[in-house]
């Protein structure tokens, strides 16, 4: 089924639907509404479609067609009544015969003993109570009343006794039932929950605010509340929106069962969609253990939460317990520890990398968020300082979720204060005051000082002696920083000039340590032709087009003299490379640097001269899918080639090897079922490394 509604101007269907009477097509129209609501159930409450796509669309075109010729055939839960309706002028106000309750909060484990401690105490037992869990969806509590088994109305929380009707937007939210399946429904009952917006559709609508310079939305839950707030349902239908439901409210004609989990089971058959991670547990121990199961599951999940919900299992424990204020004493959210909080720009710091990219970093009053504090983070360029709006001195919204770098995420504009200061780029390097320059093209300024700026030298060291170039063991940041600083190095070519007197003044540098270094540093000297071209750090040759400059050229002499044209003829070498690696050459200082290098013992293996056939993986033929957690997927085609392998998009009998990172499917299906060699990325690389390509 297509998540877009087929238009309702569409006359194609009209042709091919024999209209006959008002008895053939009010039976027709019956059976239409049961298969479309099934199709709609099992496709956005089940997430298990039933239909093909095609053939939603015909029943649905079907439907809207008998409607259009028998209008007395059309009724509110049909469901061609979801794409939203005539605006409104406002929304009236609702009152909650039952009223809606907030939660208590706990932050931490003592909250959560508390909490059981206040249960059991209550209740006067010494019994473990069962706990229902529920993730706590960060959306918009809303109600939902059917009579007879139809949706009536829909309306927000408000403050709990009165709310505003949102019906028509309701409607549009295709996991909210508009008739509930099956045939045992109290003739009234009132089910609340949470709308919400999925992690997906809310970054696919702020990239179209992007797109057509509207403001974005600041998170998922302002997103779902914006959308549902809409006078024009018609909006609301096009934000995808979803519900699941969490509690009965009213409900009258009929028993319900005794238990809460059992309850959400009972809304399951009737046709909503309950959280697939709730669960039943004993005691504060369970909820401890799942609390922490979520957590790390947290980012996994396709929706945000900001927490656990517990609630007493038992119904008749849940009327005994009651309510204190507008709280229930039966029910907590254990929340997670925020992954936004706010905090003031106290500066910014302009730091210089390799190639002289000039980096502003905020710096932050330090902010406890995401359960680390943060005192900066990167602001990338000035073109993102311009499209935040940020200035020093601004409070702004820190954002940092799992494991991912904090990011400055959004301005609070309204706090800005008169004293806030513009942030400017700087004209000179900070380091080495050279010029920094901007080209045309080019979102990073850069410094123009080259391997005069001892910040760039620094990088430069760093990047020489790393694992994937020279793998010098034991020569960390922090002592390159103070070979530079002490002036004993200016060069990575001064580094097999080091000796143990020199060495041996560095700070913590115990004799041992020396010795080691030293020792590492002379070992270095054996590598391979790709690796030394990758260490030399010019500008973007990775490790691929190392390899590939190796296997052409196989020779740093023949590569030092090529010219424009041919370097274009290197496999993965295009023109800016071929432009960058020509000016890296024709730098007398490089060339100084290289010959230093090369004098100091440098060497490795002659390459032999191999045509594309006579690589080690040529005749092969990889494919590969799936998450690789150490590279991307065309950095691994990069590799694959290098070698001389073929990269394909398709398994078939011809493939020698799948490379299969995490979820792979229906790739990783047909190797299996083929018989075809799998790697993981652990295999992946260890083959890699067997043919000299180091990654990691
Ligand atoms: N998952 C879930 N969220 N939530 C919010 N359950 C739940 N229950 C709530 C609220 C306000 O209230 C009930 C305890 C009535």
């Amino acid at each position: 089924m297509s998540q877009d509604q087929p238009s309702l101007f569409d006359e194609s269907a009209k042709e091919n639907t024999p209209i006959t009477g008002l008895a053939e097509n009010t039976a027709r129209a019956i059976e239409l509404h049961d298969q479309l609501n099934q199709a709609n159930y099992a496709y956005y409450v089940l997430d298990n479609p039933s239909l093909p796509d095609a053939e939603y669309d015909r029943l649905f075109h079907e439907l809207k067609n008998i409607e259009t010729q028998f209008p007395q055939l059309l009724s509110s839960d049909s469901p061609t009544q979801r794409v939203g309706a005539t605006p409104l002028s406002q929304f009236e106000q609702v009152t909650h015969e039952v009223a809606m309750l907030s939660l208590d909060n706990a932050f931490n484990e003592d909250d959560m003993n508390d909490f059981n401690r206040r249960v059991s105490e209550r209740l006067n037992t010494t019994d473990v109570i069962e706990y229902a869990c529920e993730p706590k969806l960060d959306g918009i509590a809303v109600s939902l009343l059917y009579e007879n088994g139809l949706l009536v109305r829909g309306a927000t929380r408000g403050d709990g006794s009165t709310g505003e009707n949102i019906t028509q937007n309701i409607r549009t939210v295709a996991s909210i039932p508009l008739k509930l399946l099956g045939a045992d429904h109290p003739p009234v009952l009132e089910v609340r929950g949470e709308v919400y917006m999925p992690k997906r559709s809310f970054e696919s609508l702020n990239v179209l605010a992007r797109e057509n310079d509207e403001r974005e939305f600041v998170n998922p839950r302002n997103a779902a509340a914006g959308s549902l707030r809409q006078l024009d349902s018609k909006i609301t239908a096009s934000r995808r929106l979803e519900f699941c439901c969490y509690s009965l409210g009213r409900v009258e004609g009929r028993d319900m069962p005794i238990k809460h989990s059992e309850i959400l089971a009972q809304f399951s058959h009737w046709g909503f969609k309950t959280n697939a991670e709730s669960k039943v547990v004993q005691g504060v121990e369970g909820c401890l253990g799942y609390y922490q199961q979520l957590a790390e599951k947290r980012n996994q999940l396709s929706y945000e939460i900001d927490g656990i919900v517990f609630k007493v299992n038992d119904i008749a424990q849940q009327q005994r317990l009651g309510f204190v204020s507008r709280a229930p004493r039966w029910a907590i959210a254990h929340k997670f520890p925020a992954q936004e909080e706010m905090t003031i720009l106290e500066g910014v710091d302009f730091q210089v990398g390799r190639t002289g990219a000039i980096t502003p970093v905020a710096r932050l009053k330090p902010v406890f968020v995401g359960g680390v504090t943060v005192s900066n983070a990167t602001l990338h360029n000035m073109d993102e300082i311009k499209r935040l709006d940020v200035r020093i001195g601004d409070t702004v919204v820190i954002h940092r979720a799992g494991d991912v770098i904090p990011k400055l995420a959004r301005v609070v504009l309204e706090r800005r204060p008169h004293s806030a200061v513009v942030i400017e780029m700087l004209s000179r390097c900070p380091v080495c005051d050279s010029h920094i320059e901007r080209l045309e093209d080019e979102a990073i300024a850069r410094c123009s000082g080259g391997l005069v700026c001892g910040a760039q030298r620094k990088e430069a060291i760093k990047h020489f002696a790393s694992r994937k170039a020279m793998d010098i063991d034991g020569l960390g940041d922090k002592i390159v920083e103070q070979l530079v600083d002490e002036n004993l190095i200016s060069s990575f070519a001064d580094l097999y000039s080091l000796d143990m007197e020199s060495v041996a003044t560095l700070e913590r540098m115990a004799q041992k340590s020396a010795q080691n270094l030293l020792a590492a540093i002379e070992d270095s000297k054996k590598t391979t032709l790709a690796k030394f071209l990758y260490s030399l750090g010019i500008r973007e040759v990775g490790v691929t087009t190392a390899q590939n400059l190796q296997n052409h050229f196989l020779d740093i002499r023949t590569l030092v003299k090529a010219d424009f044209e041919t370097l274009i003829s290197v496999q993965d070498v295009g023109p800016i490379v071929a432009q960058y690696i020509l000016n890296f050459f024709s730098e007398p200082h490089n060339q100084e640097v290289i010959d230093g290098l090369l004098q100091a013992g440098i060497h490795w293996p002659q390459v032999e001269v191999k045509t594309a056939d006579q690589l080690p993986l040529a005749t092969q033929t990889f494919v590969v899918t799936g998450t690789l957690n150490l590279m991307g997927r065309d950095e691994a085609k990069g590799y694959l080639q290098a070698l001389g392998a073929k990269v394909a998009g398709s398994v078939s009998a011809k493939t020698h090897a799948l490379v299969a990172g995490e979820k792979a499917g229906s790739k990783l299906k047909k190797a299996q079922d083929l018989g075809i060699d799998i790697l993981d990325e652990a295999a992946f690389i260890q083959l890699l490394s067997e043919h000299g390509i180091e990654h990691g």
